[in-house]
């Protein structure tokens, strides 16, 4: 689905998020910035070593990314220019800051975008491989978080949420509706 959210084009769609045109990808990294698998482990083979580089550079000179934050490196390549890496929480039951810092990690790499000028960005479901977080929780945070910023922010002209299954789409798009019919 595809909608208009203030000035900015929303997509929900299932995907690869290697092969998005958006100036930017978010990757699901970790805090230590060496790659691993599932988006990260895509990203990093499809976009080629001289991502990995740059965030040995980044690691020497700032020693990782903690969880909620986010870095930038270029694209490789990969079609988008540049990759935003951030770093989700891993589910622990949900009383640890969980969604907080699930939001934290939007948020962060919108405003990482912003302050480069960037104006399109793919995301993929941040946490809800690896890191276990349960996907619909996951959704709702993901999208109100994004839908926020975008309507009091008029600088993005298009942001994409790339879901790898028919499943995760169909938990995004249902989290959408929820959220749309609530307010
Ligand atoms: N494009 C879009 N989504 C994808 C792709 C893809 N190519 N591949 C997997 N997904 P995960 P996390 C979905 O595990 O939970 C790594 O080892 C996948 O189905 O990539 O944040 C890192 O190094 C899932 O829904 O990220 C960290 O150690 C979602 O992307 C850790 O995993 C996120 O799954 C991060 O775990």
């Amino acid at each position: 689905m595809e909608t208009l959210v203030g000035k900015t084009l929303l997509k929900i769609i299932k995907g690869d998020i290697t092969v998005q045109n958006t100036e930017a990808v978010v990757n699901a990294a970790n805090s230590g910035l060496l790659g691993g698998g599932g988006v990260d482990g895509a990203i990093h083979r499809a976009g080629g070593p001289a991502i990995l580089e740059e965030c040995i550079k980044i690691r020497s000179s700032q020693g990782g990314c903690p969880t909620g934050q986010a870095v930038l490196t270029g694209g490789g390549n990969l079609k988008a220019r540049y990759v935003i890496h951030t770093v989700g929480p891993i589910w622990h039951g949900g009383n640890n800051n969980e969604d907080e810092l699930l939001r934290d990690a939007y948020l962060n790499s919108l405003t990482l975008a912003k302050k480069h000028g960037i104006r399109s960005v793919s995301f993929p479901s941040i946490s809800t491989g690896a890191y276990r977080f349960p996907v619909g929780r996951a959704a709702g945070i993901a999208l109100r978080t994004v839908r926020d910023f975008i309507n009091m922010d008029k600088n993005f002209e298009e942001i994409r949420f790339i879901l790898y299954t028919e499943q995760l789409l169909k938990e995004f798009e249902l989290a959408w509706n929820k959220m749309e019919h609530d307010e």
